[in-house]
């Protein structure tokens, strides 16, 4: 089989939800992986941030492998002997009372808020059923019908009415509107991205995450991160978070926390807000299992032994100054946005020619990116990314634009 026939069998048996770009994956390596045909591309996405710590991390892998010959599963019926040491370790790590470990991200989402209900009931003293939760224009936090009624985009909930109450939408980066929001006493808590990825990276005004948390913090509000995709060292901190030192009140993780291995997402709070959940009232079969613990622990010691924050820090600043040239001598880069390694280009339009077009031409070129809105291509490689390859990067980038011009 080659890599149509790979397409049209997914495109004959699996629903329509997605539109990939042609190329068909079959091994990963670090930075790098290979399509079934055997050629090499650099990965420029991350499966969206989750392969921070590279693909198929050895220390990772031994961990998975091992852990998954001893015990994978109990449920939450029984303990297991992994959940109380991975639980220490996390919250030692965050700094943070407690955790309630879930799977996907979009759950440690469904997970914060509700903690922020119940918090909001029996701690603030909001009359039942009457809080409200603000969320930011242009958010994005998974595809259940909760995320989908807090969203914005059409795409994420046009047709999936009726919506959830109780949430509130104020624009991005933008502290009068929130100032005026939070004057409604029913308000429970701010959930909002430090920097937004599905709309774009759009990288807020310096100080903005500060002053929310100032300002939540005055009105009893809790500020709920979402750091799925911008935690675990993604943007040049451990946290986009500690760019500010704003610790949330509620922080939410996924993705990288596993590595890339198996959905594992993790909801950190102090104990006022996270011992308001009691014994049944919330859960998940698979959330705390044995393999993700030990596999969250390895991938969390990762990021730590590696440096990968430093490295994102540094290799990102590189990375944005040679895309910062290539604004300024291109004539279809309009800008580029971002911090570490999350970041991304923004395309002018040119003839009959979309982001889209741009990223075929890079995979042709050995280097695979996802546009975004039409207009904007994301730039997000594992962490693990060295100089040398940032720069064989920058250069097949340049050559992909200049054969646009
Ligand atoms: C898809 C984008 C990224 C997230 C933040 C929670 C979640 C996500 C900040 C939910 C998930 C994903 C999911 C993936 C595409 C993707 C994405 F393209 F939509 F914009 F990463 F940039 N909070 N992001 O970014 O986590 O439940 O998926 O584990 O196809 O839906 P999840």
């Amino acid at each position: 089989m080659n890599s149509k026939d790979f397409i049209a069998l997914e495109e004959r048996y699996g629903a329509h939800n997605y539109h990939p770009i042609d190329v068909v994956i079959a091994k990963g390596e670090g930075v790098w992986v290979w399509d079934v045909e055997g050629k090499k591309y650099l990965d420029f996405l991350s499966a969206y941030s989750a392969v921070n710590q590279g693909h198929c991390h050895p220390k990772i892998i031994n961990t998975l492998v091992e852990q998954a010959k001893t015990l994978t599963l109990t449920s939450r019926a029984f303990y297991n002997n992994l959940l109380g040491e991975y639980a220490k370790f996390v919250t030692e790590y965050f700094g943070y009372d407690k955790v309630l470990p879930m799977n996907t991200g979009v759950e440690g989402g469904e997970t914060a808020v509700k903690l922020a209900r119940k918090w909001a009931y029996e701690v603030k003293g909001i009359r039942k059923y009457e809080a409200k939760i603000l969320f930011a224009e242009g958010n994005f936090w998974g595809r259940t019908l909760a995320a989908v009624s807090s969203s914005t985009d059409p795409d994420c909930f046009e047709g999936y009415g009726p919506f959830m109450p109780g949430f509130e939408i104020i624009p991005y980066n933008d502290i009068p509107a929130l100032e005026k929001a939070l004057e409604d006493p029913n308000v429970a808590a701010f959930m909002v991205e430090p920097i937004q990825g599905e709309a774009g990276v759009r990288v807020p005004d310096e100080g903005y995450l500060k002053k929310a948390y100032d300002l939540c913090n005055l009105k009893n509000v809790l500020l709920i991160a979402d750091e799925v995709q911008t935690g675990l060292a993604r943007t040049g901190k451990l946290l986009a978070s500690d760019h500010e030192n704003v610790k949330p009140d509620i922080l939410i993780l996924g993705k990288a926390l596993s590595g890339g291995v198996m959905p594992i997402s993790a909801v950190l709070a102090r104990d006022e807000i996270m011992l308001t959940i009691k014994p049944g009232q919330h859960g998940s079969t698979f959330g705390g299992n044995p393999l993700a613990c030990k596999v969250a622990m390895t991938a969390l010691q990762v990021l730590k032994d590696e440096k990968l924050a430093e490295n994102a820090d540094k290799m990102g600043k590189i990375f944005r100054a040679e895309m910062q040239k290539l604004v300024n001598e291109s004539k279809i880069v309009s800008l580029v946005r971002g911090k570490g390694l999350l970041n991304a280009i923004v395309i002018k339009p040119f003839g009959d020619k979309t982001a889209w077009d741009v990223c075929v031409a890079l995979k042709e070129n050995g280097l695979l990116a996802k546009p975004t809105h039409g207009d904007i291509i994301r730039f997000a490689p594992p962490l693990v990314i060295n100089q040398k390859e940032i720069e064989w990067a920058v250069d097949t980038i340049r050559k992909t634009i200049k054969s646009f011009e």
